[in-house]
């Protein structure tokens, strides 16, 4: 798959469950669902973006469904990367422990140094006096959210857009985005 132009692809790892895709939905579409679908593929989807002088940036959000474990698709869905969203969910501690391993696999895959944001996710399930200790990796900056209540969503994600660009942006959107499921099937 093959995005035109001067788009900046950000991709979304962490373990499955961590909400990842409703990270996106919440943003994007201010969508939220507690049913957890699992699908084969990636989700693509393009978000505009001003910066302070008027210019437009597209960044494309890459969100990679289900199936974490096809390495060589893996390989695939890195190639390209400027940044990383990291997701951990705040009640599942070994969904934390693996942000290390996110790290160093999308070190490997990306080929050169990017900007992480670590987010964990679901601060609307647990007393954040407890989980604000939890700190994986105190080099990344850490975005504190919930995809479903619509805390720190898009701190999240403007965080991570400003460090990729290294500069600052106006907080909208100039058309509604529209998601595209690429499928991927384990033979192919
Ligand atoms: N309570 C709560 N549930 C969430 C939150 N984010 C995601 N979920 C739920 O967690 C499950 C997994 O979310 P999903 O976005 O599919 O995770 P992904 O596998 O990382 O894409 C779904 O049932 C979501 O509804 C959140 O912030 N709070
Ligand atoms: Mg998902």
């Amino acid at each position: 798959m093959e995005v035109e132009g001067t788009s900046i692809k950000v991709i979304l790892i962490g373990d499955g469950g961590a909400g990842k895709t409703s990270l996106v939905n919440q943003f994007v579409h201010r969508k939220f669902s507690s049913i957890y679908k699992t699908t084969i593929g990636v989700d693509i989807t393009p978000y505009h973006v001003l910066k302070e002088n008027g210019d437009t940036v597209r960044f494309v959000l890459w969100d990679m469904s289900g199936q974490t474990h096809f390495e060589r698709f893996r390989t695939r869905f890195y190639t390209g990367t400027s940044g990383a969203l990291i997701v951990y969910d705040l009640t599942n501690a070994t969904s934390f422990r693996n942000v290390q391993n996110w790290i160093k696999e999308c070190r490997d895959n990306c080929r050169r140094n990017i900007p992480y944001v670590l987010v964990g996710n679901k601060s609307d399930l647990v007393d954040l006096k407890v989980t604000q200790n939890h700190s994986p990796a105190a080099e990344y900056p850490t975005v504190i959210t919930s995809a479903k209540s619509n805390q720190n969503v898009d701190n999240a994600f403007f965080s991570l857009f400003e460090a990729v660009i290294g500069g600052s942006l106006e907080k909208k959107q100039d058309q509604p985005a529209k998601t595209t499921h690429i499928s991927y099937s384990s033979d192919d």
